[in-house]
């Protein structure tokens, strides 16, 4: 019996885990974003946080990243991780272009949506709002778990 309730229990605990997965992926036209997370403020006084999301472009022709918003921040914008010498710094990425059935994925080692100016730390648990607009999927609205602060992935 015990045992039972314990299977059910993980067969209920997968089900509501693949809806969350579902949830989990905004689209808009051929463009579909999924597996959004953002890492809490290591600080209370943070004014920089980062957001990480997968973007897929299911459609037949190419389109492009063009703004980034979100009320959590003044500004957002994405960067890239650049290594010279050792060293890695970031650089401002105007627009993402995506190829046709190309995916893009933003991570800690690679390209970050970086938020400036951020109206509250970022605390684990809570959720973001951002807004991607693309040049011809047009916005989508993407809702961003907070994580760890070291988290390399949804939590
Ligand atoms: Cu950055």
């Amino acid at each position: 019996m015990r045992r039972l309730v314990i299977e059910l229990a993980a067969a209920i605990g997968l089900t509501v885990a693949a809806v969350v997965a579902v949830v989990n992926a905004a689209h808009a036209g051929d463009v579909i974003v999924s597996d959004a997370f953002a890492r809490a403020s290591p600080t209370p006084v943070a004014k920089t946080g980062a957001v990480y999301f997968t973007i897929r472009n299911d459609g037949a022709v190419a389109d492009k990243l063009t703004a980034i918003e979100t009320d959590a921040a003044q500004m957002a914008m994405l960067h890239e991780n650049v290594e010279k010498n050792g060293v890695v710094s970031m650089r401002h990425v105007d627009a993402l272009a995506i190829a046709p059935k190309e995916t893009v994925t933003l991570s800690p080692k690679k390209m970050h949506v970086m938020l400036m100016g951020l109206r509250a730390p970022l605390k684990k648990g809570e959720h973001l709002l951002v807004t991607l607009t693309f040049e011809k999927a047009g916005s989508v609205k993407v809702d961003v778990p907070v994580g760890d602060v070291a988290a390399s992935g949804p939590q």
